[in-house]
């Protein structure tokens, strides 16, 4: 038995015959920053290096490499080509670069890496080796590593299941999980990307493969990890930390970050299956409004259309989008659709008739179209791989954005999710472009959804060209996040989703996709009202942020569960307000640096500690505030963990020592968060929707710590492309201790300037009363301790504060 399936299937048992390994060193060569080894048995490995630090290894079992293309690998990526030596010894080839050594046993090239001191961070157990796939034919391609002692894993995309990947089989294929429950795998998206963590040390292994892929984390032999594809060719990314953060921003750099995102997409949306007709999306926009709910966006869900086809809208229920969708503007609100990849079989249908007759439909291999019944019933399926098609998607997108001016797009069900047939999507036999590099679904399938997500951009993009894009997307492969932000799918309104939820957007953002959030409330099912109302509170540094509910089972916005709750909302959603420049700012960061926007305490600064690899329950977010939601029903306790330093209850100012747990009063209308002492907060007036009003002044928080502290500030038009050419400003804030003062240094680039004029300042844990401020050397007033509401105001621009 040598067929590798999902899940109880042995992956490796010694009896197994088909099992082929590497053959021995014969001979190397090295053409610039490739260097090709051949074995005995006609197998060529070629190591890329890429960077001191990041290593690529493609393995050809017969010698043939398969063309090198890759719908992950961000095409602004440029290897850096660095200097290494290559040492040819007698029983090992080294590789050395600044930062790893990278050994290549002659016996069966056998990888090991270790860092300068020879010390191992990754090494093969029997390293690359294949079966014969029975099917069809092809290799199933493995590397197996040893799991070092106490290695931990993590990442792997919308995973739901606990953080740390040690003892699991996980598969990516992605799937239409209606429901899905803690474990249900696969899902929706297919990240091949995972870390190992282990002795404070951390490495990423990205497998750039798209066919059905598997990783196991010494489930089947405990000391063994082994990942491996059902077909295409062993080609996998080594990414050396060493610390967890820097792994993460270099795996964003090699598979690309989105541009910066419209900032009313950070605010709150309000979505469900289905707001329409147009009276009821009018009614929930005035509703929100009227209840002083503060919302940037109103979805409309697949109902809108007529009878399901994208691209058209029901008459009857929206008899006027145009107009529709400009009277909610002039309320500040964005529109969203959600467009679906099935295109109903209609020959009066244009959008189809144009496909049909172009041939942009995907086809069985023997040449007819493939069917499969989705909401319109019977439909065809673009192929997305295909950039003609890609070409063609992106220009449909003219009327709705470029003239109807919906401001956003929401792509579900690409997967492909088809209904009504066991594997949930399409055949294996189904052809796909790829680019050029046709290929069957087995290759296509992992891929299919963020092609999509990718035409949709273009779409969106071009259709409004001054304006920056929104896309959502369900499915999607590595780099997805080049074009799309992401949700975690059809989850359900219970306690234990509010956790899942909580770790997936962890795993999510520490996998390249910080902008990601859940359907806030649940999905299925209804949510009590102290339910909804902590959800709100776990997803609030949740880059999207939205409320969404399937709607069958009853009314899911903020005031559906009563006074109390609505009161809780608003108090939740305009904190997520007053939070956006910071929330803004970490985009920004991720934007410019791949740095997570949140992540879990094993990613943070301080230093590495082996007790947080379990540990998911508390969250840093925007490298400064450690949040830690409530999870139990009618609990207003909770215990956090807080790591080294001094951390500051953002709710009553109260100081706390780290390194230790404490027990906290949690209200129910509080998300507990503790800021890190020496951090600079950034908060924004309370607003109904983003652009309400010019935003002049903004609050700066300063938390009195005894070490020297960065912190930062990003500002620009909020929409539009004038921050490309430099109209931003990007604040570095240090804040430090010196002589019995303290001084606050502001430094940024460029003349851009800013909405914002001025800082007002409190100052938070000063052991006296604040008794002098002097900016740029001008001692700016006396402090009238009367006066205790309101702190100082400074210019936006200050260059240097002192304050005693
Ligand atoms: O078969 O469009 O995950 O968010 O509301 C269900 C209807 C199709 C699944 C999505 C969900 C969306 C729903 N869709």
């Amino acid at each position: 038995m040598n067929e590798i399936n999902a899940g109880e299937e042995k992956l490796s048992s010694s009896n197994n015959l088909g099992e082929s390994f590497c053959g021995d060193y014969i001979t190397h060569r090295i053409k610039e920053n490739v260097i090709e080894i051949q074995a005995s048995n006609s197998l060529v490995l070629r190591i890329h290096i890429l960077d001191h630090d990041i290593l690529r290894f493609r393995y050809a079992c017969d010698g043939i490499f398969q063309d090198d293309f890759s719908y992950a690998i961000d095409p602004d990526y440029k290897a850096l080509s660095p200097k290494f030596d290559l040492e040819d010894q007698v029983t090992h080839i080294l590789i050395k670069t600044d930062s790893i050594i990278c050994l290549i046993a002659k016996k069966r090239l056998g990888i090991t890496i270790v860092d300068h001191k020879y010390v191992i961070i990754n090494s093969d157990e029997k390293g690359f080796h294949w079966l014969k796939h029975k099917k069809f034919n092809g290799n199933i391609v493995i590397s197996s590593k040893k799991i070092q002692k106490d290695e931990a894993f993590f990442g792997l995309g919308d995973k739901p299941v606990d953080q740390n990947l040690k003892g699991k089989r996980l598969v990516n294929w992605g799937t239409d999980e209606y429901g899905f429950n803690k474990n249900t795998d696969p899902l929706y998206k297919n990240i091949n990307f995972f870390y190992g963590y282990q002795n404070s040390r951390a490495y990423g292994i990205f497998l750039d493969n798209s066919f059905r892929t598997y990783f196991d984390f010494g489930q089947e032999r405990k000391d063994v990890c082994s990942f491996w594809a059902k077909g295409g060719e062993m080609n996998y990314y080594f990414i050396y930390g060493p610390e967890p953060l820097a792994v993460a921003e270099k795996y964003a750099k090699l598979t690309g970050r989105p541009e910066m995102p419209p900032l009313w997409s950070l605010g709150y949306q309000q979505c469900k299956w289905s707001y329409y007709p147009e009276s009821m999306v009018k009614e929930i926009a005035s509703n929100l409004r009227s209840k002083k709910i503060p919302c940037d966006a109103i979805y409309l869900d697949i109902d809108y259309m007529d009878g399901f086809r994208c691209f058209t809208w029901d008459k009857e229920k929206f008899p006027d989008p145009k107009r529709m969708v400009s009277e909610l503007k002039k309320d500040g609100f964005k529109t969203v659709v959600i467009i679906d990849p099935g295109i109903k079989i209609d020959p009066t249908y244009p959008v189809y008739q144009e496909a049909f007759d172009k041939g942009y439909f995907c086809r069985h291999s023997d040449g007819a179209f493939a069917k499969g019944k989705v909401w319109p019933g019977d439909c065809f399926f673009p192929d997305f791989t295909n950039p003609e098609v890609r070409e063609w998607w992106a220009g449909l997108f003219k009327e709705l954005i470029g003239d109807i001016e919906v401001d956003g797009v929401w792509n579900d069900m690409n997967e492909p999710a088809i209904f009504e047939v066991p594997n949930k999507t399409f055949p294996d036999d189904i052809r796909h472009d790829y680019d050029g590099h046709s290929c069957s679904h087995r290759k296509g399938h992992n891929v299919y959804g963020m092609q999509m997500a990718r035409a949709t951009y273009e779409g969106v993009k071009r259709s409004a060209p001054d304006k920056r894009p929104l896309v959502i997307t369900r499915s999607g492969y590595n780099g997805m996040q080049r074009f799309s932000s992401v949700w975690t799918g059809d989850n359900i309104a219970n306690w234990e989703h509010l956790e899942i939820a909580h770790v997936q957007v962890q795993r999510l953002s520490m996998s390249g996709i910080s902008f990601c959030g859940s359907d806030i409330g649940g999905f299925t099912e209804s949510p009590s009202g102290e339910l909804f109302v902590r959800w709100l509170q776990m997803a609030l540094f949740h880059p999207f942020y939205r409320t969404h509910s399937s709607g069958d089972h009853g009314e899911q916005e903020p005031w559906s569960f009563g006074e109390k709750y609505l009161d809780i909302s608003r108090k939740v959603i305009n904190l997520r307000y007053r939070f956006l420049p910071l929330i803004y700012t970490a985009f920004y960061q991720y934007h410019k640096n791949g740095t997570p926007v949140l992540y879990p305490l094993i990613f943070s600064k301080e230093k590495c500690k082996e007790s947080f690899v379990d540990r998911s329950d508390e969250c840093i977010f925007a490298g400064q505030i450690l949040y830690c939601p409530v999870f139990e029903k009618g609990s207003l306790i909770r215990e956090v963990y807080l790591p080294e330093g001094n951390w500051y209850n953002f709710h009553n100012n109260f100081k706390y020592s780290g390194s230790q747990e404490h027990i906290i009063h949690a209200p129910l209308d509080e998300l507990p968060m503790f800021v890190k002492e020496g951090s600079i907060i950034p908060l924004g007036p309370e607003l109904q929707f983003v652009g309400e009003r010019k935003v002049n002044t903004l609050e700066l928080r300063v938390y009195i710590g005894s070490e020297k502290t960065s912190s930062y500030l990003y500002l620009d038009d909020n929409d539009g492309y004038a921050y490309v050419d430099g109209q931003k400003r990007y604040s570095e804030f240090i804040f430090e201790e010196q002589e019995g003062r303290y001084r606050i240094l502001q430094k940024y680039d460029g003349t851009y300037s800013p909405e914002v004029k001025t800082f007002e300042l409190f100052f938070i844990g000063l052991e006296n009363t604040l008794s002098e401020v002097w900016v740029d050397g001008q001692q700016i007033k006396k402090i009238d301790q009367s006066k205790r509401d309101g702190g100082i105001k400074v210019g936006s621009d200050f260059k240097e504060i002192y304050f005693q």
